[in-house]
């Protein structure tokens, strides 16, 4: 009979297998797969650059009874760069010796890649702008060091700074405009460390009578230093100390003890008559 013929070559396919997440629909006449909603490439199954869903398609017809068979149908699919790269904080803190050198290392950003493929998951670091030339990031590890040849004394840096705010950048392996980015600022403090001399305002010749009484003030003498917090000592010095006669000859310690002539304030800097 014509219409058991057709029955019985009739097909209907279905989908029976290897899609709980109802991502497929197949045309039960024609066969046709087709996507309802989008595959979450990271939430698939596997590793690696291709992932694969495995759909098990069955077939019958209507013949009395249907006889059916099974069919793989396997899609390869691909990521999409779908994730931003994100850094583990948005501002990171440090502070560094103004006299550190060329290659010190500063401090490490990291940033990481949801996306399940190694191009579209692979970050790489820069700056975007801060550094004023005294900082650089390895664009692989994230690690920022002074730059060679730098000098972070902020008396030597053109504008002066104790403080540079970089803003630093990840960037994944997303091609054209597809590449997806995240900002953090680092903010980096230059620590004063004691490495200015002092140096003394020329007191001058100061002229006193013999009889001036016991603890009359000499001078005061006065010395500045270029470093932030400047904690200056005042001492006389009685090996560079000599004492001379009207005539011009050299005393010496033994004929007169004049290395205990003069005392100096040790904070103040005030010079007095000892004995
Ligand atoms: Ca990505
Ligand atoms: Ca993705
Ligand atoms: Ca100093
Ligand atoms: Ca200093």
């Amino acid at each position: 009979m014509a219409t058991a013929r057709t029955s019985n070559s009739e097909l209907t396919f279905r989908i029976v297998a290897g899609d709980p997440g109802g991502n497929f629909t197949i045309d039960g006449s024609t066969g046709q797969l087709t996507l309802t909603r989008p595959l979450d490439f990271e939430a698939l199954f596997g590793e690696g650059d291709t992932r694969m869903v495995n759909l098990t398609v069955q077939v019958s017809d209507k013949g009395q009874p249907p006889l059916s068979a099974l069919c793989r149908a396997q899609v390869v699919v691909t990521d999409q760069n779908d994730e931003a790269p994100r850094f583990d904080r948005s501002v990171y803190t440090k502070t560094v010796p103004e006299d550190a050198p060329g290659g010190t290392r500063v401090i490490q950003v990291s940033a990481s890649d949801a996306d399940g493929s190694r191009q579209n998951s692979r970050v790489v670091y820069r700056i975007q702008h801060g550094a004023q030339d005294k900082f650089v990031i390895d664009s692989t590890t994230g690690l920022i060091t002074v730059a060679q040849g730098a000098n972070l004394d902020p008396d030597l840096s053109r504008p002066r700074a104790a403080n540079y705010k970089l803003t630093v950048a990840a960037l994944d392996g997303g091609l054209g405009a597809d590449q997806l980015v995240d900002v953090a600022t680092v903010n980096i403090t230059i620590q004063d460390v004691n490495n200015k001399l002092p140096s003394f305002t020329d007191p001058g010749l100061v002229t006193i009578p013999e009889d001036t009484p016991l603890g009359s003030v000499v001078r005061r003498v006065v010395a500045t230093d270029l470093d932030a917090v400047p904690l200056l000592r005042y001492s006389i010095d009685h090996s560079l100390g000599e004492a001379r006669t009207e005539e011009g000859t050299l005393v010496r310690a033994s004929d007169y003890n004049f290395t205990a002539a003069f005392q100096i304030h040790p904070i103040e800097g005030i010079v007095r008559t000892a004995r």
